[in-house]
């Protein structure tokens, strides 16, 4: 049977694990034969919203463009993934009115945690003011107050994450 699509959408802060479990989730979908497309954050970033900066109009057009190609693409069967750091409510409560299926995965860790990993050296820029407006830093981030799907990724592995995220789709019969 051909599933109906669903536009899976990951929001947390830079650092918080969003790629990560998105792309082990893309994996375990994959392996399943479903119809599956990644629109990781910094991809996007870098083709289809390149030039745009981390100001709120610009990161509400960045997020806007997102949630319209998921839609095109989750209305014609695909599960699209979105992994940006989306941080405005109502711009993600927008998106889940105008798109056909809609699924919120909260990728929850504290700014501590996301900061001591700090992977790509971005949080200690921000701290010293080398990098300006920086989610978590000296920029909001808005918590989701009802995503269907929250992932604890300081107190989970992976494997959990990424279970808790099939199970919700599988429930909505998504997959
Ligand atoms: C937040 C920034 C910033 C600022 C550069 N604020 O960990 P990363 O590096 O790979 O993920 C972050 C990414 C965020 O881009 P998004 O498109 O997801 O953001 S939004 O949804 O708000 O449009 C981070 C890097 O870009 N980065 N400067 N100031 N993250």
């Amino acid at each position: 049977m051909q599933h109906q699509g669903v536009t899976l959408w990951f929001t947390g802060l830079s650092g918080s694990g969003k790629t990560t479990i998105a792309k082990a989730v893309e994996h375990e979908l994959k392996a399943r034969h479903c119809k599956v497309e990644m629109l990781d954050g910094d991809i996007v970033r870098t083709n289809l919203s390149k030039g745009l900066t981390f100001s709120k109009q610009d990161r509400d057009i960045n997020v806007r463009r997102i949630g319209f190609v998921a839609n095109l693409l989750s209305r014609n069967g695909v599960v699209a993934i979105t992994a940006a750091i989306s941080p405005y409510r109502a711009i993600r409560n927008e998106i889940r009115e105008m798109t056909q299926s809609f699924m919120e995965v909260y990728v929850n860790a504290p700014l501590e945690v996301c900061e001591s990993r700090d992977v790509k050296g971005l949080y200690a820029l921000a701290r010293s003011g080398e990098i300006k407006n920086f989610t978590g830093i000296d920029d909001p981030y808005e918590e989701p107050l009802n995503p269907e799907v929250i992932c604890y990724t300081a107190k989970e592995s992976i494997e959990e994450s990424v279970g808790k995220v099939i199970a919700e789709l599988e429930r909505y019969n998504y997959i």
